[in-house]
Order: C-alpha cells, then structure tokens, then sequence
C-alpha cells in the first residue's frame, strides 16, 4: 500500500482545503447556531463537483478514488462537520450504491443529477430499529406496476435537503430471516405520499439537519426498486462498508481541527508565567492526541484504499470507523480539557467540535455494532 498522495492529489485536496477553510470554516459557528447550511455553501460545493466525486466520468461526476474522497471529507470536516456529513451520506451510502446495484437504466437516469449536486439521503432507521436494522417494519406492497409504501424512518441526515431517498422497506412480511423480506428503492422527493416530519434539535452536528420521514401510501414505480426484491438489506449494509469510510474520515477532520485548536491555545496561553506548551502535562497531552489521531486517519486511508483494490474491506471499514471515532471523542475532550474554562465556551471551536465528534460513535453503525462486525469477520477468518 502506498500511504503517499499523489501530486494530482495533493492539487486537488490543496483547492479543497482552500475552499474548506477560506468559505466554510469562517461561517461554522453560525450554521452550528443557526442549525443549517446557507445554500450559496451548498452551490459552491456544486460548482466545485464535490457531489460527484466518487460518480464515474460517464455519469457526470469526478470518479475520483476512495482514497481522494475519504481525504476531502476530512477537509470539510475539519471546517465543519455538518457540511462533511451531508457530501459522506450522498456519496457514499446514496450515490455508491446506485452506482453498484442500479442497472444501466437507473444509473443514466439518477447519477447525472447526483453528480450535479441534486443530493441523496439514506433511509433505514426506524423508530423501532437502530442497530437491529433487520427488523424495521416499513411496507412495500406490490401493485401493479407500482409499491405502495407505508411506514416512519428516522434520523435521516440532509432529509431536508434531499432530492433522492435509498430507502429500505419490507416486501415480504414473511421471509424468514428477516432481512431476506427487505428491498431498496430510490424515492424521489417529489413522489406523493413522502412527507418531510420533524427537524430533530441535536447535540452537536448541527448544520446538518436530521429528519423523520414519513411514507403514507407513497406510491413508488417497479422501476425505482434497486436490485432485486430481497437483497435490500444486503445493499444497505454494503453501503455502510462504504459509509464507514466516510464517517471515519470525518471524524479524523474534526480531531485534527481540535488537535491545532488545542496547540495554538496553548502556545498563546499563559499560566505560572509560561505558555501552556512549557508545561509536560500539556505536551504529553499534544503528543498523544497526534498520535491516536495519525493512527485512525491511516486506518481509514487502508480501508479506502482495499476498497479501492476492489478487495473486501467490511472489516477495515468498522475498524477505522470504531477507532476515528473514539479518538475523536477523546482528542476533542483533551483539546477542550487544554482550553480549561474557555473551552466550555461556545465562543470557543472546542466547543463545538466536542459535540460533533460525539455523533461519530453512534451512526452508520454504533462502536459496539462495529465491534460486532469485526468479531463476525475474524470468527468467519476473513
Ligand atoms: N456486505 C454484504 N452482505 C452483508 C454484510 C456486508 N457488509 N453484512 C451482512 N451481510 C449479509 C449477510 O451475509 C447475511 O446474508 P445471508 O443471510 O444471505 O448469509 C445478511 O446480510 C444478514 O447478516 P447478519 O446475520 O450479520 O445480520 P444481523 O441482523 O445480525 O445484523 C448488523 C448485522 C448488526 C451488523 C447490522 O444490522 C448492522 O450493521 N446494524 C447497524 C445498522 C446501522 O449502521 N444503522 C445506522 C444507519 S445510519 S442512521
């Protein structure tokens, strides 16, 4: 494995961070506040064909290699975590799976748009399945020509947002396991009887808006249905391999912005007549955030690049994800623990990005459904 970025890379990701820290990081305490992304934030993210990084040239998009892409949601996350989650979950838990399950007829139909910013969001929560994604209880009822769907989903990032939904649902009630009743379908947003519920009032993540999404006899064409009937819970999890990825790099952006928050304050932060950086309680604090930090962010570039390989990466994928998050968690409590008083205070980027970081432990999987998957793959020896 080559742990180096090329030069075509480092161009890319060099124009990426300009726009990252020139265009959003300034604003990212007021869409934190403010609970959403301007929309002039969103076009230039378009402009610049951030939502069709990982959509292949024939479709429209960049077809840019996991390995770019897992290092520009790093850079958008370490400006603001909420922006970074809304191109992560297009890309690759809307837009990726599209592209592997979709046929030819799908794919012309729905990449060009996704690559050109009309954005994806990922539907599989419900208020009664979370980490036992197998059980949700959303029908599909064939008719005709159509599905007519019924049912609740949750905590649906970008929903708000959103032109396209991959959205799970149950189309045998009695398949046994579970999971072999579920199906995909791309739901547009313009289909009768898809009706936007509650914005819910997070902890942190804010700019990124989190809804329920309700299906009343929503009435979605044969044609929409992604694969065939019955591998719905395959493609999502699949998904999540890819999604994994995403999160983990995005909780590596948000550490690395804690990381220079902390460093910078305490260059400038006096105590007993020194800067805090004198002190070795504070500089094994440093050492040690770096360090876990560099950890997680080259256990998401090996996963992207197996993925890349066109090897299997389930494993990795869980693995970088379980371990960016929790050094996230620990990286931004050290940074605002540095801070001392004022890093409680929202006037302060510790602040916030102790809250974001939380998240990253809970979605697309939480830490202990990744242990999960992990201990299944090496029980399995792969
Ligand atoms: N890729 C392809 N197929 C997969 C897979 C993967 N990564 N993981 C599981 N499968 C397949 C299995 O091979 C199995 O198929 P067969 O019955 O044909 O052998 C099927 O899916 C069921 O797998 P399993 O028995 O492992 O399913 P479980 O119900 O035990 O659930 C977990 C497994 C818990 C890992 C899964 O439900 C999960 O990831 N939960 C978390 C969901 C999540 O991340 N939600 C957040 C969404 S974002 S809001």
């Amino acid at each position: 494995m080559n742990l180096g970025l090329s030069d075509d890379q480092e161009m890319l990701l060099h124009g990426v961070r300009e726009f990252a820290q020139g265009e959003i990081a300034p604003r990212a305490r007021a869409m934190d506040a403010e609970a959403q992304i301007p929309a002039e934030i969103i076009d230039q993210m378009r402009e610049l064909g951030l939502f069709g990084a990982q959509v292949p040239e024939a479709y429209g998009g960049l077809g840019l290699d996991t390995v770019t892409y897992a290092a520009i949601i790093e850079e958008l996350a370490r400006a603001c975590a909420g922006i970074s989650i809304l191109l992560s979950v297009h890309s690759s838990v809307a837009a990726h799976p599209l592209m592997l399950f979709g046929n030819e007829e799908q794919r012309r139909r729905f990449l060009p748009h996704m690559a050109a910013g009309e954005i994806g969001a990922f539907c599989l929560s419900e208020p009664e399945s979370g980490s036992d994604a197998a059980s949700l209880k959303t029908s599909a009822r064939r008719d005709g020509d159509d599905y007519v769907l019924n049912g609740t989903k949750v905590f649906v990032s970008g929903g708000s947002l959103a032109s396209f939904y991959l959205l799970m649902a149950r189309t045998d009630p009695q398949a046994r396991p579970l999971h072999r009743g579920i199906s995909a379908f791309l739901v547009e947003r313009e289909t009768a009887g898809l009706i936007l519920g509650r914005k819910e009032e997070k902890m942190g993540l804010r700019a990124s808006d989190t809804m329920e999404i309700f299906l009343e006899d929503c009435r979605v064409p044969v044609a929409n249905r992604i694969g065939e009937e019955g591998v719905g819970f395959k493609i999502a999890m699949k998904s999540l391999d890819s999604g994994r990825i995403g999160v983990g790099a995005q909780a590596v952006g948000i550490a690395q912005a804690a990381l220079q928050e902390a460093l910078a304050y305490a260059k400038v932060r006096q105590q007993f007549g020194h800067p805090l950086v004198h002190f070795q309680a504070i500089q094994s604090k440093l050492a040690e955030m770096s360090t876990r930090l560099e950890g997680s962010r080259l256990l998401v570039r090996h996963a992207a690049w197996l993925k890349d390989q066109g090897r299997p990466f389930t494993r990795q994928a869980a693995m970088a994800k379980l371990n960016a998050s929790e050094v996230a968690t620990w990286v931004t409590h050290q940074a605002l623990q540095i801070h001392g008083g004022y890093g409680y205070m929202k006037e302060y980027a510790v602040e916030r990005y102790y809250r974001d970081a939380r998240v990253t432990e809970i979605y697309e999987g939480t830490s202990e459904m990744q242990r999960l998957v992990i201990a299944r793959c090496l029980l399995r020896g792969e």
